[in-house]
């Protein structure tokens, strides 16, 4: 029986790509009976029906499944933002950080439009570097850092994230020109280009590998155990020598945490995005019981 992967789900067709064509597909009953969902980024088995037409039989073993949008085996999440125009928020970077840690998907950080703003770039990147984070800086309008770019998609499942008008859609016409992506604003983008990016699907490129253009991550909620959210913030796993066990560094006495903070060792922007992110889920708590 064949196998491909799903590339697009639509109005209950999954696509599924295999080395030699896309066929539309229904799921086989029995699946839905089983509640089996197939998701984009599923690898399946499938009756052919002839004329590009199948029915998915078999969902292969998935190695992950990240939420919102929902898209399985993805390799990596590239955390796409600009320095400049919008500029670039660390919050917001912070929390995208905190929900790809805690899905233990790999992430690397991306500074678009950095000709606009370089000792900014520059900043920010040796700041998360020193976390660990690997940081790529880059420009869709002066091309730099492309080929670097490419490099690290090839033969993986990439998804991008980050807000919008940051350049996601510019740099992966740049990897792909084929891809046509629709780029600029949003009054810009009515009717230019051949993909608006209303649903996530998978883009293959040439080189191998697939890219996902999401129209945004709803990321707003943090389902995790208040505990669970320091070991999200890489840099602070060092420095968890605390006199209370569990300690959640916030209102406790010698925490070692907090003496990192206070020494420089850890940033304060990242200290507050921990409190906030830790008090989001306390409130979400409460609301429970
Ligand atoms: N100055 C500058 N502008 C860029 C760069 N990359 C993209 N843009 C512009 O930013 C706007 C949004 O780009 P787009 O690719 O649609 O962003 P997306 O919403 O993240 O897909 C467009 O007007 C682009 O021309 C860059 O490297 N430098
Ligand atoms: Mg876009
Ligand atoms: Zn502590």
């Amino acid at each position: 029986m064949p196998q491909g992967v799903v590339i697009r789900a639509y109005n209950g067709y999954h696509y599924v790509r295999t080395e030699a064509s896309v066929f539309e597909c229904k799921t086989r009953g029995k699946m839905k009976k089983q509640r089996e969902k197939v998701y984009v980024g599923d690898y399946v088995e499938f009756e052919d029906l002839g004329q590009e037409k199948g029915i998915i039989e078999k969902i292969l073993p998935r190695k992950t499944l990240l939420e919102r949008p929902t898209i399985a085996n993805i390799s990596q999440v590239f955390l796409m933002f600009a320095v400049k125009d919008p500029d670039v928020n660390l919050k917001l970077l912070n929390r995208f950080l905190v929900l790809a840690e805690h899905s233990d998907i790999p992430i690397v950080i991306c500074l678009n439009k950095v000709e606009l703003a370089e000792e900014e770039a520059n900043r920010i990147a040796e700041e998360y570097r020193a976390i660990g984070y690997t940081v790529l800086l880059l420009s869709a309008h002066e091309e730099r850092n492309i080929d670097m770019l490419k490099a690290a998609l090839a033969d993986k499942i990439t998804v991008f994230a980050g807000p919008s008008g940051v350049g996601k859609s510019s740099l992966l016409n740049l990897v792909e020109p084929t891809f046509e992506l629709a780029t600029g604003s949003v009054s810009e983008k009515i009717g230019r280009g051949k993909h608006t990016t209303r649903f996530a699907q998978l883009l293959p490129l040439s080189s191998g590998g697939y890219v996902v253009d999401t129209p945004g991550f709803s990321y707003t909620e943090f389902e995790m155990e208040e505990t669970a959210l320091a070991s999200c913030f890489p840099e602070f796993r060092q420095y968890e020598q605390c006199r209370f066990s569990p300690c959640l560094h916030s209102h406790e006495p010698s925490c070692g945490v907090k003496e990192a903070l206070d020494r420089g060792d850890i940033r304060q922007q990242r200290y507050q995005s921990y409190l906030e992110i830790l008090a989001e889920i306390q409130e979400a708590k409460k609301k429970k019981y």
